[in-house]
């Protein structure tokens, strides 16, 4: 399998880091496509994936998955025991209910701010900025930190009792606010403590090392 990525993107950490909890590094050859000088909007990267984004990941037959919440789904199924995703339907059904609120409250909120309320990837690839709308999402996000918070008040994970892809994408949001300069309130001391215990797990701590670059886009 080939992943396209950037070693240190958030959303490509999403991936990663359920690479790593699956013990699947071995399989996986990165692919680097550079953000910063647009790589990902090229026509022979948008073929891939129509979107634009990081990650994608390519399967042995030429097809191409693309989306954090679906390359996670399909790792996680490949050897039978669905550790991240949920094994049961309400497991199931939780992890993505709050894996996508963690997308929607959380790390695409931030990620709109990056794009919008800061110089982003640069004047080269930001082609439409609309700073307003970037500041309003970072606000959102700000309330979802407080939302996330008031969640691990009550439960250890974000999808209840075990780590999931609900906790690998909340965990997306953290990194990609720490370095937009967002920082988790004072006042959410439930989900600073999380992010603490996350950070001691190899997954997420060895993240960027994992593996070596292969090979350039
Ligand atoms: N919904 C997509 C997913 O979940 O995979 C979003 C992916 C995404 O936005 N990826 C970022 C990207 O390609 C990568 S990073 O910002 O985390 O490094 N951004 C480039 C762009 O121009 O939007």
């Amino acid at each position: 399998m080939k992943i396209y990525d950037w070693h240190t993107g958030p959303y490509p950490a999403r991936v990663r880091i359920a690479l790593a909890e699956k013990n699947l590094q071995p399989l996986v050859t990165f692919i680097s496509v550079n953000l910063w000088k647009g790589e990902h909007k090229t026509p022979e990267f948008l073929a891939k994936n129509y979107s634009g984004t990081l990650p994608v990941l390519e399967l042995e037959d030429g097809s191409f998955i693309a989306e954090c919440t679906a390359i996670t789904e399909y790792l996680d199924a490949l050897d039978g025991l669905p550790t991240l995703t949920g094994r049961t339907p309400r497991e199931k059904g939780m992890i993505h209910m709050m894996s996508k609120r963690a997308e929607l409250e959380l790390l695409d909120a931030i990620s709109v701010y990056f794009h919008h309320g800061t110089p982003g990837l640069g004047p080269d690839v930001e082609i439409y900025q609309n700073p307003e709308w970037g500041f309003r999402q970072r606000d959102k996000a700000i309330r979802g930190m407080h939302y996330f918070n008031d969640v691990l008040e009550k439960q250890p994970f974000v999808a209840g009792d075990v780590f999931s892809m609900a906790d690998i994408t909340t965990i997306g949001g953290l990194i990609f606010a720490e370095r937009v300069d967002v920082p988790v309130p004072q006042e959410c001391g439930a989900l600073r403590a999380w992010y603490a215990r996350m950070q001691e797990r190899p997954s997420v701590r060895n993240r960027v090392t994992m593996s070596k670059l292969t090979e350039e886009a």
